[in-house]
């Protein structure tokens, strides 16, 4: 009997190292839609590219190790070719991140095999063009082991996505050359979480006094870097990449570059109200669009920042 349990207990250490505890597949299908949409909080509207009718496209989150089966349909009404780059994915530029043709559906699997967060963009030519009308969005591989002194539990998440806003109609050549960039676009709108510098901005980011506030940071700007700074507060732990074992602490300033990602933790102060301004502190983006307001109060939405509210809007 006892020999009989010990082979068994082999037998369940063997199965526990060969498979991954977590992994699963995960679909996910995107449409690619070219919308009108407004960019900023007063509802200005351009015709932007999309995934899914929104900017960002939808949050894609699975954990370390799972299989991503994606599904990429351009939508017949559509008048231009689109793609798929999953910066998470390790695959062939040519097969799997090929533009499809309006009407064109197209399937690819990735494993999703370093923890952190991921831009995904479209690919296809002018990648500037597709990519400052805003065909982008992040993927978010949660770590396998889950959290750990390293990588602590937050007790809110937000997805911040940066992007350019251009003037309509500004040629490819003009977007390489940053000519008739207007704004910079925070989950789609110009100043859309900041009430201080757009008295028609009506959301913020919350938390209450205390919390451990988790903010994953997407640069989707086509050519400068993102220099992301907690107004009134320092990072606790950033991880570069998302990566919990990139961290460094104590931070004023973090570097992303373009079509990059990082996760920043900011804790709070306990017993008393106080605001942040998540800012990317080139000053050109920053007054142009590039700052949200996290207001830590005890009568913080208790949705914000939890399940699908961690992307607000
Ligand atoms: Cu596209």
């Amino acid at each position: 009997m006892q020999l009989f349990l010990r082979s068994l207990s082999a037998i369940a250490l063997l199965l526990a190292i060969s498979t991954p505890a977590h992994a699963k597949t995960v679909n996910v299908a995107m449409t690619v839609k070219e919308v009108d949409l407004p960019v900023d909080n007063k509802g200005t509207v351009q015709t932007m590219w999309t995934y899914d009718g929104t900017i960002p496209g939808p949050i894609v989150r699975v954990t370390e190790g799972d299989t991503v089966k994606f599904t990429l349909t351009n939508d017949p009404a559509n008048k231009n070719s689109h793609s798929m780059d999953f910066h998470a994915a390790i695959v062939d530029v040519l097969d799997e991140f090929a533009e499809i043709k309006p009407g064109g559906t197209k399937n690819f699997s990735f494993e999703a095999k370093y923890p952190g967060a991921f831009i995904y963009h479209c690919g296809a030519s002018s990648m500037a063009e597709h990519i400052s009308r805003g065909m982008y969005g992040v993927i978010i591989g949660d770590p396998k082991e889950g959290f750990s002194a390293a990588y602590p539990k937050p007790d809110r998440e937000y997805v911040l996505v940066q992007g350019d806003l251009f003037r309509q109609g500004t040629s490819v050549d003009d977007l390489l050359d940053g000519k008739n960039w207007i704004g910079a676009l925070i989950n789609g709108k110009v100043f859309r979480y900041d009430p201080v510098h757009d008295s028609n901005a009506s959301e913020t980011l919350q938390a209450k006094p205390g919390e451990r506030v988790r903010i994953f940071y997407v640069n989707a700007g086509i050519n400068d870097s993102v220099a992301l700074h907690p107004i009134a507060g320092i990072w606790d732990r950033v991880y570069d990449h998302g990566n919990p074992r990139n961290v460094t602490e104590g931070v004023q300033t973090f570097l992303i570059p373009p079509a990059s990602a990082a996760t920043f933790d900011l804790l709070t102060p306990a017993g008393r109200a106080s605001n942040n301004a998540i800012v990317d502190h080139a000053m050109r983006r920053a007054l142009r669009g590039a700052i949200s307001v996290l207001m830590t109060n005890e009568d913080a939405d208790p949705t914000l920042g939890r399940g699908d509210r961690i992307l607000v809007r």
